[in-house]
């Protein structure tokens, strides 16, 4: 009999939602089925526990440098909630709401992609108290990058990257100082969606940076170059960027060019580019045990897939969509074929795992990998999820979530076989019907141990802390955010 692996996940309310996949899918695609690897019950039991409430729409959790009790929740509407694992409590350590366009496309508390979307911690940060927010803000000024808009015509928004300097780190009620912010970088984004948004420092102490192709669908519209934005190296839409927050020889000298970014010589491109070719890479994480860097890539109307991150690397979008060719159609709705659309760039990288858009979810949601030792049912394994399998646009709730895992934690090429965790009090995997009262989609979740120990992913900065169910907090266990 196999073991149960509890774990824990805030379930949280949905006010302000998120998602990357909007939009009707064309009923008659090829690929509107799951005809490759479908989800496969895992076999391991998990447990739910909400660990904070009250909040809009969470859509990361991290723990600070030094600070193993303590969750920091990024709720969309632009909090950032110091989260106390031992007794729930919360406190607000930085509101940046007033910075953000107003949000809810068909007015308040309806879908949304846009807001306080990512925050990082500085390696250093229990010394220098510096963290890093990712928001969508109004039009105010020259973007930082060339920007993909037609002449006279002005973004949906723009999103910004800013530093923030606690005024003492590890005493959250003392919050951050208001007036320390430093903007980085400010991005012109056509459409409201596919924001990206996710912020982490990798091994290497780069802050690593997910930006989405702009919006709308199919990597076309007004603000999407011919071809797309995630393969226009003269623009950071669609794209992993990675910089130095502690140097200064960008264009505008607020943050650095780290000299071995892989197009930092190469004329024409942005130096900042790491990794292109994406469409929403909404979260991405690095394994504690390898700096690997995790993605899971939001698709369009087929196909829901993800990616180990290489320096340089192609992902892909638009010319695929996971293993597939992607046809954007013209002015109809893009799909998915095993046609060869003779589009493909020469070496482009094709995902670790896929799955199918619409029968199986509506959104990947980048996830961690496991490294504790309590469990080694998921030791070395990449756990993520989906933001909803039911997505009801554009007022919800979308809270039909779905938890997974790969299978195979080795390297060989090829797709890995996706698992889904059971929930008790869920529908068993495959059969869910309707949507469940936990929002796993709107989720933080992490692994805890028998005895309340923490067991995943210690001393990384995306891990989360979990609490066990009336006891003391688990102390370093780490987890994922679950949102497109
Ligand atoms: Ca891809
Ligand atoms: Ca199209």
């Amino acid at each position: 009999m196999k073991k149960a692996v509890v774990l824990f996940v805030t379930t949280l309310a949905a006010g302000v939602l998120l998602l990357p996949s909007a939009g009707a899918h064309p009923r008659d695609n090829p690929f509107d089925t799951t005809i490759f690897a479908p989800i496969q019950p895992g076999g391991f039991k998990v447990n739910l526990e909400t660990v904070a409430t009250g909040l809009t729409a969470p859509n990361k959790g991290v723990l600070a440098p030094g600070e193993p009790g303590r969750l920091y929740v990024v709720d969309q509407v632009g909090k950032l909630w110091a989260v106390d694992l031992a007794t729930g409590s919360k406190t607000l350590f930085l509101d940046v709401g007033s910075r953000l366009v107003p949000l809810g496309i068909f007015g308040p508390g309806t879908f949304d992609e846009r807001g306080l979307l990512g925050v990082a911690f500085h390696p250093n940060y229990a010394v220098n108290g510096k963290l890093y927010t990712y928001t969508s803000e109004p039009n105010a000024g020259p973007p930082t990058f060339p920007t993909t808009m037609p002449p006279g015509t002005p973004p949906d928004h723009q999103n910004v990257v800013a530093e923030w300097r606690a005024v003492a780190p590890g005493d959250p009620v003392v919050g951050v100082d208001p007036t320390s912010r430093r903007e980085l970088l400010r991005e012109d984004h056509p459409q409201f969606n596919h924001d990206g948004g996710d912020l982490a420092f990798g091994p290497d102490g780069m802050l690593y940076i997910s930006d989405g192709d702009g919006g709308e669908a199919d990597d076309q519209g007004a603000g999407h170059v011919p071809g797309g934005n995630a393969q226009q190296l003269t623009s950071p839409l669609g794209k992993v960027l990675r910089i130095d927050v502690n140097g200064s020889n960008s264009a505008n000298g607020q943050y650095g060019i780290p000299a071995d970014n892989p197009f930092a010589g190469v004329a024409g491109a942005l130096r900042e580019i790491y990794a292109f070719g994406f469409r929403n890479p909404f979260r991405f994480s690095f394994d504690r045990g390898t700096g690997a860097l995790y993605l899971g890539d939001v698709g369009q109307n087929d196909i829901e897939e993800v990616d180990i991150v290489v320096k340089g690397g192609n992902y892909g979008w638009a010319t695929k969509e996971g293993t597939l060719f992607f046809f954007n159609n013209g002015a109809g709705a893009g799909f998915a074929s095993t046609t060869d659309n003779g589009l493909v760039p020469q070496g482009a990288i094709d995902p670790i795992a896929q799955y199918d858009t619409h029968h199986e979810g509506h959104s990947v949601i980048g996830g961690f990998v496991y490294r504790g030792s309590k469990f080694p049912q998921l030791a070395g394994r990449y756990v993520f999820g989906d933001f909803a399998r039911l997505f009801r646009f554009p007022a919800g709730p979308n809270d039909s979530g779905r938890l997974f895992y790969l299978t195979q934690k080795n390297t060989k090429p090829g797709l890995r076989q996706i698992n889904e965790l059971y929930v008790p009090g869920q529908p068993p995997p495959g059969q869910q019907q309707r949507a469940s009262t936990e929002g796993i989609g709107l989720a933080l979740l992490g692994v805890r141990t028998g005895r309340g120990r923490r067991t995943l992913c210690p001393r990384q900065h995306q891990r989360h802390a979990v609490r066990k169910r009336g006891s003391r907090p688990a102390a370093r266990s780490r987890a994922v955010t679950a949102n497109p």
